[in-house]
């Protein structure tokens, strides 16, 4: 568009998985960048990349300046995070971080556009917006237009996150498990704690003290900021599965009002960000084969649960890269363009 105003950005951990998929984003959503640069660690400066037919050099971090820069989408390690994120902003750099490290500082917002757009303009404060875990952003797209008409009391989750959540490394580990374990030879377990390859293994991220994941207390806190309801009690088990991409949640969810899984099913029919795919009869539901490069969240296996007096069952996938990560960034970045840059 003629005139309109375009915006000097950078990626940090640009070489990353989810740091590839927000330049990709970018480029397919046309968002009005007039500059991109590509930081990243020491190893991986000097990568080219392409972005609309240009090839990019990703630079090193270490001697970055952000100085003229207008968005920075954060997506290093946490510890990256907490350094950069604060230079970048002293220099004048709205920061969208992907990490966990500032989720939970009570002035920094926790924005998913579908859930607390209102929110983005907190980014004043420290002049940064955290973007939540890829779990607790499907959860919530899902959960909210069901929270505003029904109240939800409690929610209990399980997960079966696949292993690009974990990087590039972890996505490899998988497939030379898989096969060296047809070819009968030994192997290492490198980023996970065991074999994944034909496993499931019930621990992501560290344990806490409580004896639950910091994965699972992040679902736990993250939900209630986003949903901007510390009263909804929220329990979770998050286990890793070999799958390639693609998060999937089975949701167990406790209302203050009455429903039935056909107003479930309504509602969540006119949700923004959601798509109903939920045909028992057709075998039709949710899977993260069919779910991934896709920008929806997608519910299915709707079903009352009658054993509490209120109850829901859903089945809830998503492409833990686009929406989990890359997409939910970038469409705080249009927001924050459009209403306060
Ligand atoms: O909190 O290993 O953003 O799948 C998301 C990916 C934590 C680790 C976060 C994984 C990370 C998680």
């Amino acid at each position: 568009m003629a005139g309109k105003r375009r915006f000097n950005l950078c990626v940090v951990g640009a070489t990353g998985l989810v740091g590839k998929e927000i330049v990709s984003i970018l480029e397919d959503r046309e968002f009005p960048v007039r500059s991109l640069r590509l930081f990243a660690s020491q190893r991986s400066a000097g990568e080219k990349m392409e972005f609309r037919g240009e090839e990019l050099t990703v630079e090193p971090l270490e001697d970055a300046s952000f100085e003229g820069m207008d968005i920075g989408l954060f997506s290093p390690g946490a510890s990256v995070s907490k350094v950069y994120a604060p230079k970048a902003v002293s220099q004048g750099c709205v920061v969208i971080d992907n990490t966990s490290r500032f989720r939970m500082e009570p002035d920094v917002p926790l924005v998913v556009p579908e859930v607390n757009p209102h929110r983005i303009g907190d980014y004043k404060n420290r002049g940064i917006i955290a973007n939540p875990n890829c779990s607790t952003i499907q959860m919530v797209v899902a959960l909210k237009p069901i929270h505003e008409r029904f109240r939800i009391r409690r929610v209990v989750v399980s997960t079966y996150q696949s292993v690009s959540g974990a990087g590039k490394a972890a996505m490899d580990e998988l497939s030379d498990q898989v096969r060296m374990l047809f070819n009968m030879r030994g192997f290492e377990c490198r980023v996970f704690p065991h074999q994944i390859a034909f496993n499931c293994i019930p621990h992501i991220d560290v344990f806490l003290e409580n004896d639950y994941t910091k994965e699972e207390m992040k679902m736990v806190m993250e939900t209630k900021k986003i949903m901007e309801d510390d009263s909804i009690r929220v329990t979770a088990t998050c286990v890793r599965v070999p799958v390639f991409v693609g998060h999937s949640e089975a949701i167990n969810i406790e209302t203050e009002e009455p429903l039935t899984a056909d107003e479930v099913r309504d509602i969540l029919k006119d949700a923004p960000g959601v798509e109903v795919v939920d045909d028992p009869q057709g075998a039709l539901y949710p899977m993260p084969v069919d779910c991934s490069e896709r920008d929806e969240v997608f519910v299915g296996r709707i079903r009352e649960d009658d054993t509490v007096e209120n109850g829901i069952n859903l089945w809830v996938v998503s492409d833990n890269l686009r929406k989990g990560a890359a997409l939910n960034a970038v469409q705080i970045a249009e927001l924050l363009i459009k209403e306060y840059l």
